[in-house]
């Protein structure tokens, strides 16, 4: 049972797979990512398995769980027949090891591998799932997905750990994947929209049974490679504890609605009701109305005691608690369509093969406009750094980090932040129908 585990049972579960030490100076061998075949039930039985693509014969991939300090050093294994590379979001840093291909490393060939070291610093919620650029939708679309764990020093209190990962998928009547990728009309609109969501690999919902007045721990993860899921609570109270892998002060979503984009991870404590026989749930909002419930819970026993407010996680001392944003450096994209075709600034993209949109010093703050001329959302995804969404009117900014952020219809969004880690990082729509068809940039950090 990885997904949900009480405390205690988690607790034992670190005991019992704990592994011997390595000698000293030898470095402990890879943990391999098989990327391959799989076969899953993702529509309820009797229907037929679909044949998708997973991480060791799973999808969603298996969870990574470390300690914050550790390094994850993982072995990907391409048993599929595409280019593969593996990025790691909301990892920060680490040009070499963002697995964007072919802009921070080559793609791994069909029955390849490649190592990756990630010095795991930051506590928090991430995801990997794959980056070649063209074959990164379809890849994650067929299965490859998974997410990655790093347990901070002192767990927050909570009844029970749950986690999350969002899928949206395409099938046809006999339960297959529609190998429909890479049409060139959905890359103009919202990109390739599923027809079955799941929730941890199998369809929506799941439902959970605790003791009235418990407290969960949700950690979302939009796994999907186009939708942008409005997502609502009802029932219980939500406080967001994390965005995209960082700590944030607690805060009730506005009308209990959270926007988690492709890739983006949000974190909530959600306090179920205190009486006996109560329901509570998680739901999707579709924009035609047709709301979905994905998570569902009742309550069941004696009532837990009342609780405490909900605790902040420790901040992340190693992000700016600045950004100049008067000496920063200023870059606009203005993104649009010229007859059906992405442009930036005006031009056709020539994505990671063209110059970069701007070159910087480490250290230098960046103010980074995205200005969407299209009537189509986006996920504006900066690589390698964590931002802030400054607000419209003023010098402000919302009191949380983002890795990704929206730019709605015919709107421009502002982001701030310190280029402090060298590289080419990638900036791109994470809608990956987008990407691939041009909505994608590169900034060089020296
Ligand atoms: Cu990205």
């Amino acid at each position: 049972m990885p997904f949900a585990q009480t405390r205690r049972a988690f607790l034992a579960g670190v005991g019992a797979f704990a592994l011997p030490l390595p000698a000293r100076g030898e470095e402990p061998p890879p943990r391999i990512l098989e990327a391959g075949p799989v076969k899953a039930q993702l529509l309820p039985a009797p229907a037929p398995a679909t044949d998708i693509l997973g991480f060791d014969g799973v999808s969603p991939g298996p969870i990574l769980r470390y300690r914050q300090g550790d390094t994850l050093f993982a072995r990907l294994v391409n048993k599929t027949e595409k280019p593969m590379s593996l990025h790691w979001q909301g990892l920060r840093g680490e040009n070499g090891m963002d697995g964007v291909a072919p802009l921070t490393q080559a793609a791994v060939a069909p029955g390849a591998s490649f190592d990756y070291r990630r010095k795991l610093e930051d506590p928090g919620l991430f995801c990997y799932r794959p980056g070649v650029f063209k074959e990164a939708g379809e890849l994650l679309d067929r299965g490859l997905k998974g997410l990655l764990v790093v347990d901070e020093p002192k767990p927050l209190e909570s009844d029970a750990d749950i986690l999350v990962v969002l899928d949206d998928w395409r099938l046809d009547a006999k339960g297959a994947i529609e190998g429909d990728f890479s049409n060139a009309d959905e890359a103009k609109g919202a990109g390739r929209l599923g027809n079955l969501i799941a929730v941890n690999g199998a369809s929506a919902p799941k439902s959970f049974e605790f003791q009235p007045g418990s407290r969960i721990r949700l950690r979302l993860a939009n796994l999907a490679s186009a939708r942008i899921m409005a997502l609502s609570f009802e029932g219980g109270t939500p406080s967001v504890i994390a965005v995209d892998s960082q700590p944030c002060d607690p805060f009730p979503p506005v009308r209990n609605t959270i926007p988690v984009t492709p890739s983006a991870r949000y974190e909530l404590m959600f306090d179920l009701p205190a009486t006996e026989g109560a329901k509570a749930r998680m739901i999707l909002r579709a924009a035609d109305g047709r709301d979905q419930d994905l998570l569902l819970f009742a309550t069941k026993g004696a009532p837990r005691g009342a609780r405490e407010p909900v605790r902040s996680l420790p901040q992340n001392p190693a992000l700016p608690p600045v950004i100049h944003l008067e000496q920063s450096k200023k870059v606009d994209l203005v993104i649009a369509q010229d007859n059906g075709r992405w442009t930036l600034n005006g031009r056709p993209s020539k994505a990671y093969a063209g110059d970069p949109l701007f070159r910087v010093k480490r250290g230098t703050p960046v103010t980074l406009g995205f200005d969407n001329r299209t009537g189509i959302p986006l996920a504006m995804h900066v690589h390698g750094h964590c931002v802030r969404l400054l607000h419209d009117l003023d010098d402000g900014w919302e009191p949380y980090w983002r890795n990704t952020v929206v730019a709605p219809p015919g709107k421009a969004k502002h982001v701030a932040f310190v280029a402090d880690s060298p590289g080419r990082w990638a900036l791109h729509d994470d809608i990956l129908d987008h990407e691939a068809a041009g909505v994608a940039t590169w900034f060089e950090v020296g």
